[in-house]
């Protein structure tokens, strides 16, 4: 899944696509370089972060998300808001990828109404505003798989067909460096939940932790995470360096590593 950030202060490339034009170029080259999903956000959620109003969100998102559906690969828009997921899907989106795990008022709804779409729920301890202030668990697996077990009941009563569904641990959302470690080491254990699992490492703040690097500098450590996240039973990794990504599954795939191998 390559990232789409149609924001002017997403944390790593704020800036870079935040006019459609770029980000529709961006479109292209990800595909280009052997995206299977493209996943359009127009809200960074970085720690901080305040959401955008509904009226910017949509002037963001729609004229990408109607790009994006020409070029031949699944697309998923990465929103909490039920106005932006209705106006995507009925745009010919795909997915609804929910950093809020479809928890706003209506957002249940407007995934269910859309029978073909797919669904990404992902845990996050508070808002982006807040969340890394000093985050807290008792057992940050068991609260995980909890909130996901919850959210995954509440989206099959709400009539999402259990196939729709990938669930996330939401890394970085929320949780300090020993969170994200703890999560990550017992990651597999998330799949007892039964959905497959999507995850976001790319260039976040846990990987600068670990190697010392700037978020320009972070390649290699979320390449790495990535194999590491499959290894994990991830089956989705939602990456910013598309080319790199995909050359590295090749690499595992031919080893004999992959799922599909
Ligand atoms: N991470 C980010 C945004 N959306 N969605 C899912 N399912 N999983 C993630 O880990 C995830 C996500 C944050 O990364 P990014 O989009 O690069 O930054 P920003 O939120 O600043 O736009």
């Amino acid at each position: 899944m390559g990232i789409v950030n149609v924001t002017p202060d997403s944390f790593s490339d704020g800036g870079h696509h935040a006019a459609a034009s770029q980000a529709c170029a961006h479109c292209d080259r990800l595909v280009a370089e052997g995206v299977d999903i493209l996943d359009i956000g127009g809200e960074s959620t970085r720690p901080g972060s305040v959401p955008p109003s509904l009226a910017d969100e949509l002037d963001r998102v729609l004229p990408v998300v109607r790009h994006a559906v020409t070029l031949g690969v699944p697309v998923s828009v990465d929103t909490s808001r039920p106005e932006v997921m209705a106006a995507a899907l009925q745009a010919g989106a795909d997915i609804v990828n929910d950093v809020r795990a479809l928890q706003w008022p209506g957002a249940l709804a407007a995934v269910a109404a859309h029978a073909g779409a797919g669904v990404c729920l992902m845990h996050m301890h508070g808002e982006p505003a807040t969340m890394q202030q000093a985050p807290q668990y008792e057992d940050v697996l068991a609260e995980v798989a909890a909130f996901l077990g919850q959210r995954l009941k509440q989206a099959l009563a709400a009539g999402i067909a259990a196939e729709r569904i990938v669930l996330d641990p939401g890394y970085g959302f929320g949780k300090s460096l020993e969170h994200n470690l703890a999560l990550f080491r017992a990651q597999e254990q998330l799949l007892a939940l039964g959905p497959p699992l999507l995850v976001g490492w790319s260039r976040k703040g846990t990987l600068g932790q670990l190697t010392g690097r700037p978020v320009d500098q972070r390649l290699p450590a979320s390449v790495g995470a990535a194999l590491a996240a499959v290894a994990r039973g991830a089956r989705i990794v939602r990456v910013h360096d598309v080319a790199a990504t995909v050359d590295a599954l090749k690499v595992w795939n031919a080893a004999g590593l992959g799922a599909a191998a």
